[in-house]
C-alpha cells in the first residue's frame, strides 16, 4: 500500500475530538543556560564522558531566543496541543526567589500557543532538578515533596489560568533508575537501593503536587509514566519478566490505584531495601484521583533464559535498571530497530494501553510521547525520513487499535517536535520531525513533519 493511502486511511480512523500534538522538554531544547539557575543536567554534562559527544546545555535548539519561530512552526503544523516542560531552575533559580524573566518566558510561550489555537500541556518536572536541591539529596531527601510543592505552587499561580493540561512528572522511572540506581543519567548516583527509594519519593512528590494543583483549581492535572509491555520469550524468563513488569509498570499504577507497594515486590527486593521509607499515611495522598494519565511508549522489553539466543541489548536496556531481577536471563530485543537499538514493534503499544487501562481503570489515557531516532540524511535541503514515517503510521494505528478495543484513549503526542539533546546520547540521536541544523539552528520539516501536519490539519 502506498504511503499516501496509509496516511489517508489512518486519517479516517482519527476521531475529530482526538488530540494530536507534539512534545519537547526544557533542558533538551532551550539553551540559554546563563538565563537560569543550574540543574543536575548541567552538572552531569560538565563531566567528560557522561554525555557521549560532549554536548552541554548550550545552545541546544536555542529555543529561548527562537520562541516566535518555534511557535510559528507549531502553528504551521496545525497540532491541537503542544506538550512542553518548565525548567525549575529557570523560574526558581537555586530553588530560591522566583525569577520574573524565567516566569515571563513561559508566559510568552503559553500566550503564543493560545494565539495560535494550540492547547498548552505543561509538565512541571522533566528531569532538570536545581543543583542546589541535589546537594540536599535530591529525590532522596525526605522533604523533597515540600520543595516540589513550592515550585508547583509558583507554576499554578502564574499559569493556572491558561494551561489546558498539567503533568506533575515525566517518567519518574527514568529519574529513579537511570539517575539514582545507575549512572546513566543525572545525577548519576549508581546505588540500587536509591533507585527504589527515589521512585517512592518521586511519587510522594507527585501526590503533593496534585494537592497543590487541586487547591488552585487548575484544569486536568495528571502525570506521565513510561510504561511498556514486558515479554518472556520462554518459561525460564517468566520470573524475570514479572519482576521487570513490577518495577516498570505495576509499581506506579499500584500507587496511583491505591494498592500501595505490592508484597511480592517488597519480598523480591528485600536484600536491597526494607522499604521503611514508605509512609502509610502518605499513600492515600499519592492515590488521589488524576484527571488523566500520559504514557510514553517507545519499545517493548523482551527477556529470555536462553543466553545464546540473546540479541545485542537495546540502548540502555540493562538489568541494573531493575534491581532484584533473578539471574540467568538476558534482554532479547529483536530487529527491526531504531538508531537507539530499540525494537520497533507497534503491537506492544496496543497491549501496553490495554494493560494500563486494566491496571488503572477509569482514567483517560494519552500517548504523551512516541517516536524514534533514525539516521536522517539531509539531501538538497530535504530529509526523507521514511523509517520515522513508517514508525508513526504503524504506531498511531496501534494506538487507535487500543481505542477500538475499548481503551479510553484521548490523544497522541509525537516525540519530538524537533531534533534536540537526547540526554546522555547528546545531539547524535535525532528524534525530531523537524531537523535542526547544529551549525546555524535552521529548522527543516522532515517528511514525518509533513505526515503529522497532514493528519492534524485534515481531521
Ligand atoms: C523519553 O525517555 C524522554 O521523556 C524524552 O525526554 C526522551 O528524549 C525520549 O524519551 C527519547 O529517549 O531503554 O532500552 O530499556 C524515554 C526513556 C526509553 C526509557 C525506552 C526506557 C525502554 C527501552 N525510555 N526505554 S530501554
Amino acid at each position: 500500500m502506498s504511503e499516501d493511502t496509509r496516511a489517508s486511511q489512518l486519517l479516517e480512523r482519527i476521531p475529530s475530538e482526538f488530540t494530536l500534538g507534539v512534545a519537547t522538554a526544557s533542558w533538551q531544547i532551550e539553551g540559554d543556560s546563563k538565563g537560569r539557575g543550574s540543574s543536575i543536567w548541567d552538572d552531569f554534562a560538565a563531566v567528560p564522558g557522561n554525555i557521549k559527544d560532549g554536548t552541554t546545555a548550550d545552545p541546544a535548539c536555542d529555543h529561548v531566543n527562537r520562541l516566535t519561530e518555534d511557535l510559528d512552526i507549531l502553528g504551521d503544523l496545525g497540532v491541537d496541543a503542544y506538550r512542553f516542560s518548565v525548567s525549575w531552575p529557570r523560574v526558581m533559580p537555586g530553588h530560591q526567589a522566583p525569577s520574573s524573566n524565567g516566569i515571563d518566558f513561559y508566559n510568552r510561550l503559553i500566550d503564543g500557543l493560545l494565539e495560535r489555537n494550540i492547547k498548552p500541556v505543561l509538565t512541571a518536572y522533566h528531569w532538570d532538578l536545581p543543583s542546589e536541591l541535589e546537594a540536599k539529596g535530591g529525590w532522596l531527601n525526605k522533604d523533597i515533596h515540600n520543595y516540589f510543592a513550592e515550585y508547583v505552587d509558583l507554576l499554578a499561580k502564574n499559569y493556572g489560568d491558561r494551561v489546558d493540561r498539567w503533568a506533575t512528572f515525566n517518567e519518574p522511572w527514568v529519574s529513579a533508575y537511570l539517575g539514582y540506581a545507575t549512572k546513566m543519567h543525572a545525577p548519576g548516583l549508581g546505588v540500587p537501593a536509591a533507585g527504589l527509594e527515589s521512585a517512592y519519593r518521586l511519587m510522594a512528590a507527585h501526590g503533593t503536587g496534585m494537592s497543590v494543583l487541586r487547591d488552585h483549581n487548575v484544569r486536568s492535572p495528571g502525570l506521565v509514566l513510561n510504561l511498556t509491555t514486558v515479554i518472556a520469550e520462554d518459561d525460564g524468563a517468566k520470573a524475570a519478566r514479572d519482576h521487570i513488569d513490577s518495577l516498570q509498570n505495576h509499581f506506579w499504577l499500584d500507587l496511583l490505584a491505591g494498592r500501595g507497594v505490592s508484597a511480592e515486590l517488597m519480598q523480591r527486593t528485600r536484600d536491597i531495601t526494607d522499604w521503611s521509607f514508605v509512609d502509610q499515611g502518605e499513600l492515600a495522598n499519592i492515590a488521589q484521583p488524576v484527571d488523566w494519565l500520559g504514557i510514553n511508549y517507545y519499545t517493548p522489553i523482551r527477556v529470555t533464559s536462553e543466553a545464546t539466543l540473546a540479541e545485542p541489548n537495546a540502548q540502555g536496556q540493562d538489568f541494573s535498571l531493575y534491581p532484584g531481577t533473578p539471574s540467568g536471563v538476558k534482554m532479547a530485543s529483536r530487529d527491526p530497530r531504531t538508531e537507539m537499538g530499540w525494537e520497533i514493534y507497534a503491537p506492544a503499544m496496543t497491549s501496553t494501553l490495554l494493560q494500563t487501562s486494566e491496571r488503572l481503570p477509569n482514567v483517560p489515557l494519552f500517548i504523551t510521547e512516541n517516536g524514534g531516532a533514525f539516521d536522517d540524511k539531509l539531501v538538497d535541503g530535504e530529509i526523507h525520513d521514511q523509517g520515522r514515517v513508517d514508525y508513526y503510521l504503524s504506531h498511531i494505528a496501534a494506538a487507535l487499535d487500543a481505542k477500538d478495543q475499548g481503551v479510553d484513549l484521548r490523544g497522541y503526542f509525537a516525540w519530538s517536535m524537533m531534533d534536540n539533546i537526547e540526554w546522555a546520547e547528546g545531539l547524535e540521536k535525532r528524534f525530531g520531525i523537524y531537523y535542526v541544523d547544529p551549525l546555524n539552528q535552521e529548522r527543516i520539516a522532515k517528511d514525518s513533519a509533513k505526515l503529522i501536519q497532514y493528519l492534524a490539519r485534515n481531521r
